[in-house]
């Protein structure tokens, strides 16, 4: 599997164009990707090439789940891949030269400013499950007054879709709020994730606007085919393909040492995930309820986030 991660990083490095980009970093690129990956069996397109935090991007797929939007949580488990967007946000705005470890520490110790400095605004989490609704206030009225409806979950909304409509080709969780995309620090880059049901196996798509392959990716894999496998667990059927589909794919310029060693490295072993409880439902899981074999990775990659 991972061979058609490896082909398109070698592939944009080969062919793609080199373009600015809204971070300034600047970036190769070819637009337009597909990958494939087989879940049957517990498989997971999870790369072996470099070591891949798996963990962390669970605990990560669990904070979306809960709605949250504020990085203290994940900081309190020691997850720090949000912290850069409200760093720089604090540093831009009060001009102070603050420490990524002093302001992850304020934010873990000091609720207040963690309510004011920690949140990234509307993004997954709140979309994918309280995607806010609007209601005309009286119906005769026509045009005018609206009040805020219940917030839209759209998570619980796909696992009774799959129970009770499988033949549905709804069956999809959005991130793209266009209304708040405003409101986010960054605007979602996994943003559709979308699901189909054939012979008793459950497919799932996802589509990424925008991808970083060398870092994100990696993580972005690991998330959709866990949140597939929990769907399948959820609607009692068995795993079967993930697709990924993405727009700007690209690597960044100061990534090249990490393209350049991991191309030179070659996939080994089957990496499998257990889920060893079914939780009540698709809200309850816990980091400890996964448990990953097979897995024996060459070393991590350090590469810098472009922010
Ligand atoms: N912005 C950019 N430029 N790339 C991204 O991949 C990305 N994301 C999320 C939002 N904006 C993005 C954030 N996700 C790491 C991994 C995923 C991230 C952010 C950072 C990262 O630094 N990974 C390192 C270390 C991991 C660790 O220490 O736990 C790694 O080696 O994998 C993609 O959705």
């Amino acid at each position: 599997f991972e061979w058609q991660y490896l082909d398109l990083m070698q592939r944009i490095r080969e062919n793609g164009s080199e373009r600015r980009d809204r971070t300034g970093v600047g970036t190769r690129s070819l637009f337009g990707a597909m990958m494939r990956f087989d879940l049957s069996d517990g498989r997971m397109p999870l790369i072996t090439t470099k070591r891949v935090y798996w963990k962390t991007a669970t605990r990560e797929m669990l904070w979306f789940l809960t709605g949250d939007t504020n990085i203290r949580v994940l900081l309190e488990q020691g997850v720090r891949i949000w912290s850069d967007w409200p760093l720089a946000h604090y540093r831009e705005v009060t001009g102070l030269e603050i420490s990524q470890d002093a302001f992850e520490r304020r934010i873990v110790e000091d609720t207040a400013f963690a309510a004011k400095w920690g949140d990234l605004g509307p993004v997954y989490g709140k979309q994918w499950v309280d995607w806010p609704s609007f209601e005309p206030v009286d119906e005769s009225s026509g045009e005018g007054l609206f009040r805020r409806g219940n917030g839209i979950n759209q998570v619980a909304q796909v696992v009774e879709s799959l129970k009770n409509n499988p033949g549905s080709r709804r069956h999809i969780i959005e991130g793209w709020n266009v209304a708040e995309l405003e409101r986010m620090a960054l605007p979602p880059c996994h943003k559709t994730y979308q699901f189909h049901v054939a012979e008793g196996r459950l497919n799932g798509l996802l589509y990424q606007r925008s991808c970083d392959v060398a870092l994100g990716l990696p993580f972005n894999l690991w998330s959709a085919a866990l949140l597939q496998r929990m769907l399948a667990q959820q609607t009692g059927l068995e795993p079967g393909e993930f697709v990924w589909m993405g727009g700007d794919v690209h690597l960044y310029l100061n990534h090249e040492a990490l393209v350049k060693e991991q191309l030179s490295r070659e996939p080994a072993g089957i990496p499998r995930l257990e889920i060893k409880r079914q939780p009540e439902s698709i809200f309850d899981y816990r980091i400890e309820d996964f448990e990953v074999t097979g897995y024996e990775p060459k070393g991590a990659i350090k590469a810098p986030i472009a922010v």
